[in-house]
């Protein structure tokens, strides 16, 4: 029950992240959630259901700006090493996330990512929403196959705000 109670929460957070409330307490169940995972019914779909693979390498920083000239991820493209991990960072024009696209993901990759988001995750290969300049969300690229793998901001989709990771 404790699990299905976790998935309504992160759910109500999706629903309920454009208001801009607190995410700081907003992020504390969804934080619980990957430790709380081994231990729940496996067929809940919610949670990662992967172990998290940790940052080995160097962290690459990326920004996250919104200002009058757009929305975007600078760098946008950026290129990694298996195990480097990318540091997102809030500059400006907030709230921004982090999402993969599922649609273009191999299962295993999908699975591996996912569980790299971590305590940043908000629901599958989503990261929760960044408000204040300085916060930012901490990416894993553990234990993923070389590839290239697209990702974007949820809140400006629309104003294209995407970018793409190339492990090599
Ligand atoms: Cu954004």
């Amino acid at each position: 029950m404790r699990f299905i109670g976790v998935a309504l929460v992160s759910s109500a957070v999706v629903l309920g992240a454009c208001g801009g409330g607190d995410t700081s307490k907003q992020a504390a169940p969804a934080a619980g959630a990957p430790a709380a995972a081994p231990a729940a019914a496996p067929a809940a779909a919610p949670t990662a259901t992967g172990s998290a693979a940790p940052i080995t390498g160097k962290t690459i920083e990326v920004k996250m700006i919104g200002d009058a000239a757009g929305s975007k991820f600078e760098p946008k493209d950026i290129t990694l090493s298996p195990g480097d991990g990318i540091k997102f960072t809030v500059v400006s024009g907030g709230p921004h996330n982090v999402v993969f696209d599922k649609t273009k993901l191999a299962p295993d990759v999908a699975a591996q990512l996912d569980a790299n988001l971590g305590a940043e995750r908000m629901a599958e290969l989503t990261s929760n929403l960044k408000m204040n300049p300085g916060e930012s969300i901490i990416v894993s690229f553990g234990n993923i196959k070389p590839g290239k793998y697209e990702f974007n901001c949820t809140p400006h989709l629309a104003m294209n705000m995407k970018g793409s990771v190339t492990v090599k």
